[in-house]
């Protein structure tokens, strides 16, 4: 991947205004995602602070085209969009789905799943901010062990997070990547490399939020980097089957020195209640699951 900062398009495809919160994580990726992805997209999104994001029709804060469909049906109208497109003969355009953890690991993983199996030619956007954030941070399959929800009041949330990414990899997808809005170029060149591939491509974006996870808005970068720094979040890509770390992820694979994801906890108020157990058996899956991917990484 190139070294430079200055390759990313000055051009803003997000107008100043929109609705969604001071330091949401989502905003500042999808902002470099959609500086990627460029004009020719047509965008699928469900309901979700996304959509609050674009605003109310027929006013929006967002430059490219956008469908918004139900929860279940998001990969449904990504592949009902290519099929239109290719009925009329339209080249050129990239459709991109893009939805929640809520959208994507539970209520829109059908579609997806069916869609991926038909190698239908769109990218699959899912932001992961750990929760159902628009209705009020209720748990989702992704919120993480020892998190508090509105939905896991008092004892906190006691199963593990599921692997979204295993699973698409699992469909034998062209591309797969994970990003960071803490390392927007990292991001940006995933975006742009998406566009080159044909069939179901999947990036995850981890996002942080500040509501729902309890910590202050100007903190949203340096939770970001924590994720990294501690292998909560790994920055890499899956090519084909070929995996191998990014950026960040990629110096502590070689250098193999993390933080603890005490320090990680500590920084959000989420996990206030999390018991002693359940941060030591965090602690060991993050373990494992850098160590599976540090023993898979080809260069
Ligand atoms: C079928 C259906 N069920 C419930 C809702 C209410 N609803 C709107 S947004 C939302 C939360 C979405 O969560 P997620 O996909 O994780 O996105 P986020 O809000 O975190 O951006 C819910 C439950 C709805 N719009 N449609
Ligand atoms: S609730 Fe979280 S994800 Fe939703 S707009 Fe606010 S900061 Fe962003």
């Amino acid at each position: 991947m190139g070294e430079n900062i200055f390759k990313i398009d000055e051009r803003e495809y997000i107008l100043p205004g929109s609705r969604a919160c001071q330091g949401c994580g989502l905003s500042l990726a999808y902002r470099h995602a959609l500086k990627a992805l460029g004009q020719n997209t047509i965008l699928t999104i469900p309901a979700s602070c996304l959509t609050v994001l674009h605003g109310l029709y027929p006013i929006t804060s967002v430059e490219i085209p956008c469908l918004n469909c139900t929860f279940a049906s998001t990969a449904a109208s990504a592949s009902g969009l290519v099929a239109g497109l290719k009925a009329i003969k339209r080249t050129g355009l990239t459709v991109v789905a893009v939805a929640g953890d809520g959208g994507t690991y539970d209520i829109g993983i059908q579609a997806l799943s069916g869609a991926a199996e038909r190698g239908t030619d769109f990218i699959f956007v899912c932001y992961d901010n750990e929760g159902y954030m628009n209705t009020g941070t209720q748990r989702s399959s992704a919120t993480p062990p020892g998190a508090l929800t509105t939905t896991t009041p008092v004892l906190t949330k006691l199963e593990p997070k599921k692997d979204m990414l295993k699973i698409m990899e699992a469909h034998s997808l062209p591309y797969i990547a994970s990003v960071n809005p803490s390392y927007p170029r990292d991001l940006y060149e995933k975006f742009t490399k998406a566009k080159l591939f044909k069939g179901t491509r999947y990036i995850q974006i981890y996002a942080p939020c500040p509501p729902g996870w309890a910590y202050l808005p100007k903190d949203t970068v340096k939770i970001g980097r924590m994720a990294v720094e501690t292998g909560i979040c790994v920055l890499f890509e899956i090519e084909n089957g070929r995996f191998r770390f990014t950026g960040r992820s990629k110096v502590l694979a070689k250098k193999g020195k993390r933080l603890s994801v005490a320090d990680y906890l500590d920084a959000q108020g989420r996990f206030r209640q999390m018991s002693r157990d359940q941060a030591v058996q965090l602690q060991q899956s993050v373990d494992e699951k850098w160590e599976e991917y540090v023993r898979r990484a080809v260069e």
